[in-house]
């Protein structure tokens, strides 16, 4: 059976509605203002990323997912049998959620080594719980133990009991919703705790035409936009602020001279909004947008300054016939 560690306090602790206050206080008194991506994923914000996808213009899942079924058994070179103390491989994921795209690469990895340890790290604890009891089923031979946590605290924790060779695994493009700066220092933080004989698998999109990114992004049956919009349902519901969502618009537009998409909020009127548990009143000009997410949409050059300033060394690397989306393989 999985094992499930909780390296955070419970969705509906004070804790966590203070930190959630507190971001928000922040972010609506900048100007521009801004949101941490972070809060889009409360159960209804998963539930609408699984459904994004799903979409027919959200190519990024489908295309990763090709390159990883293809290529899944070069990717996991690195692990091998246990025979001695080390102990047994191991596969980490960083922000696991429902763990679809990882079966390529815990199949390809079970049948290289016989037995696998299986480490996803998630903030979801219903996501971890959901996608390990599935896994447990589908996969005799895996030992699975989630961490509900951030990143840092779950591979530190990890990093510092698992012994055999590990593979750290970060897919998705995930990487691309930090600032250069911010995937720089996550980086340096998982290389840090590397050793030699380990490696991390990093999923990246790239920059590509306008359209086909701005249609990813705001599809068109508003699956994107209800994401977007969750943030704000979030806002009323946990901190008892009265947004009128309908007074709100989603817009996403790409930006190739900062190397990202850009989702914001735009708001429709000049109104004011109040936020009790955050004890502040937010006014918005009409069009003026809160900016909820940064997606980066990566060139080769700007992959090789994350790399180099983190320190990694580049082994190998894949991506599909149209260069849209890169696995890469990295080591110390
Ligand atoms: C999770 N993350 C990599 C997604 C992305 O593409 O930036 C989140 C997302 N936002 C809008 N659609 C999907």
């Amino acid at each position: 059976l999985p094992n499930i560690m909780h390296l955070l306090e419970p969705r509906n602790s004070r804790e966590h509605v203070e930190a959630f206050a507190a971001a928000v206080r922040a972010g609506l008194s900048r100007e521009p203002k801004t949101l941490p991506f972070e809060y889009f994923y409360d159960d209804e914000g998963s539930r609408l990323f699984e459904a994004i996808c799903k979409l027919p213009e959200y190519y990024v899942t489908r295309t990763e997912d090709a390159i990883l079924r293809r290529h899944a058994p070069d990717m996991v070179k690195c692990l091998r049998r246990a025979d001695g103390p080390l102990g047994e491989p191991t596969l980490v994921e960083l922000g696991s959620g429902s763990a679809v795209k990882t079966r390529r690469l815990l199949a390809a990895a079970l049948k290289r080594c016989g037995r696998l340890d299986y480490v996803p790290i998630d903030v979801s604890a219903s996501a971890l719980e959901e996608s390990a009891g599935q896994l447990a089923r589908k996969f005799p031979g895996l030992g699975i133990t989630g961490y509900v946590a951030d990143y840092r605290r779950g591979l530190e924790r990890i990093m510092a009991t698992a012994a055999g060779p590990r593979l750290i695994v970060f897919l998705g493009s995930s990487l691309g919703n930090y600032t250069m700066e911010g995937a720089s220092d996550l980086l340096s933080m998982i290389g840090g705790l590397m050793g030699e004989s380990d490696r991390l698998l990093l999923g990246t999109d790239m920059a590509k035409d306008a359209p086909l990114l701005e249609a990813a992004y705001d599809d068109s049956m508003g699956v994107t936009a209800a994401f977007n919009l969750n943030l704000l349902h979030r806002m009323n519901r946990e901190l008892a602020a009265d947004f009128r969502p309908d007074g709100f618009r989603h817009r996403a537009v790409y930006r190739p001279d900062r190397g990202r998409v850009e989702m914001h909020l735009v708001s429709l009127r000049d109104q004011s909004v109040q936020i009790p548990a955050a004890r502040i009143a937010v006014r918005f000009r009409e069009g003026e947008t809160i900016h909820t997410e940064s997606s980066h949409k990566y060139t080769l050059g700007m992959l090789a300054e994350l790399r180099g300033a983190a320190g990694f060394v580049e082994e190998s690397a894949w991506t599909d016939h149209r260069g849209w989306f890169r696995l890469q393989l990295w080591r110390r």
